[in-house]
């Protein structure tokens, strides 16, 4: 009895499963139109994901498929992070300038020193040309979000908490939400049909605790016109805000997705529930404790058959046990 390599049509069949539809996909999720054309080395600006207010000089570290691993300039690897070589995350050399947004430094470069050619020149690198950066080219709709504005927002990392917030930037069609009085580490980039936003006054209409800025003086009688008196501000106008519509992935259905624990990975996974914007992914062939949940629009979940188009491994259950190996902690 030969064993046949694996594949997605053998597999279905045996599990009596379906691929999740490719038109339940977002742009950034499906097949991409061109190549991955960043090359080892280049350097570029670019979003820490754990800290998403910060745009930092960036190495490419390596490249896999329509992936990229970036580096941060003078940190420890450990610090690396995959991303889709279309992400908005990433920006040519002097973007952050251009816009008025800080950039975080390379260690040991001092504020006002720095200059992106000298740089590269001093550590031979070279600069990612501009043409590779997807997200320069997007259309963009005004949407009547402005810096400034204020708005209720969900804190991610305290997701039973809707705040007071104010739009930091508002750049292309994203938004980046920021806590009133509370230092950017709990600031997230979004768009205007994100779930996680909502018009000043949502809170009293939907009879929530709306938490205020922190060491506000009469938390109690917070009241918004007061406050946006007080500090000089306008609310968001409730018109900018979009209605995200359902997703329509379902339970069962088979996708691939990148493994959070070793992000250099991507599983054959199945969606194991869904809520109304969120799914939980499970990995064929592991225990159930490494499920986890996820926006439906994250970049990381792809359809059926992307690894293959994008010439990118992908974990089959069949292999589980030799890349247990690789996978930390
Ligand atoms: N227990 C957490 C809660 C922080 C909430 C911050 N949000 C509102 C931006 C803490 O005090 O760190």
């Amino acid at each position: 009895n030969k064993k046949r390599p694996w594949s997605w049509p053998s597999y279905m069949e045996e599990e009596k499963a379906i691929a999740a539809p490719l038109k339940l996909f977002k742009e950034h999720q499906s097949f991409p139109q061109s190549r991955n054309a960043f090359k080892v080395g280049m350097k570029l600006e670019g979003l820490d994901p754990c800290h998403p207010s910060l745009f930092c000089v960036l190495s490419v570290a390596e490249v896999q498929g329509y992936r990229i691993r970036l580096h941060f300039d003078g940190y420890p690897e450990c610090y690396d992070f995959w991303v889709n070589a279309d992400t908005w995350d990433v920006k040519p050399a002097g973007w952050c300038e251009k816009m008025g947004h800080k950039l975080l430094l390379p260690k040991g470069c001092k504020d006002g020193e720095f200059n992106w050619n000298m740089y590269v020149k001093n550590c031979r690198g070279q600069l990612a040309p501009k043409h590779l950066f997807k997200s320069l080219n997007t259309s963009v709709t005004p949407s009547g979000f402005r810096a400034g504005m204020k708005l209720e927002a969900v804190d991610k990392k305290n997701p039973y908490l809707i705040c007071v917030a104010s739009i930091a930037a508002a750049v292309d069609n994203r938004l980046l939400i920021h806590f009133d009085n509370w230092d950017d580490t709990y600031d997230y980039w979004c768009d205007a049909s994100s779930p996680y936003i909502h018009p000043v006054g949502y809170c009293e209409e939907a009879e929530l605790t709306l938490t205020t800025p922190a060491e506000y003086k009469h938390p109690r009688s917070f009241s918004w016109d007061k406050y946006m008196e007080e500090t000089g501000t306008q609310a968001a106008p409730a018109r900018a805000f979009k209605l995200r519509p359902c997703h329509g992935f379902q339970a069962g259905m088979k996708l691939e997705a990148v493994d959070k624990r070793n992000p250099m990975l991507i599983r054959v996974a199945t969606i194991a529930e869904v809520e109304d914007h969120r799914l939980r992914i499970h990995f064929d062939g592991w225990s159930e404790e490494y499920d986890y949940w996820v926006d439906a629009d994250c970049p990381d979940l792809h359809p059926v058959g992307w690894c293959q188009k994008t010439s990118h491994p992908l974990q089959h259950p069949s292999n589980g046990s030799t890349d247990m190996l690789v996978l930390p902690g």
